[in-house]
């Protein structure tokens, strides 16, 4: 068979990259341990409304004077649909999914995570503008994705 040799250049051009990147990723992945996120808490989906603490969800106080918000997404809403959060508070978002994959998404805050059935997602942050923020499924979840939100009131 005859390779032009511009043709052989160009496929070990081709292999060398990709063994140059197969190379980079094992080394990311065993000499720096940089992996996918894991560690993570772990709940029974079907069982949500049960398992503490999201039996209660909302709001709760914790000694040092910041917040954790418990959430359940569930088609087509959040639980709860409303909560008061007051201003300058630190906040932790706990969400997780009874079913489908949804998002949790609050614009104008860095709170933009994924509410996946199994698993609980968390994330923080101090609300130092007083106001109404929406917070809004940004994954498609079913017919009436549309209209999944829910309101942060923080004052
Ligand atoms: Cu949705």
């Amino acid at each position: 068979m005859q390779i032009h040799r511009y043709e052989r250049w160009w496929m070990t051009f081709g292999f060398t990259m990709l063994v140059f990147f197969l190379l980079l990723i094992g080394v990311a992945a065993f000499a720096d341990n940089i992996n996918p996120p894991s560690g993570m808490q772990q709940i029974d989906p079907t069982k949500v409304a049960q398992t503490p603490p999201f039996d209660r969800p909302g709001l709760r106080k914790l000694p040092d004077g910041s917040y954790e918000a418990y959430y359940i997404a569930q088609v087509f809403e959040f639980t709860p649909r409303v909560l008061t959060i007051p201003a300058a508070s630190k906040v932790t978002f706990y969400v997780t999914s009874a079913d489908v994959v949804h998002g949790f998404f609050i614009p104008d805050t860095d709170i933009n995570m994924m509410a996946v059935p199994g698993w609980v997602n968390s994330q923080q942050h101090t609300f130092t503008r007083r106001g109404e923020y929406l917070l809004i499924c940004h994954e498609y979840c079913g017919i009436d994705h549309q209209d999944m939100f829910a309101k942060i009131e923080v004052q």
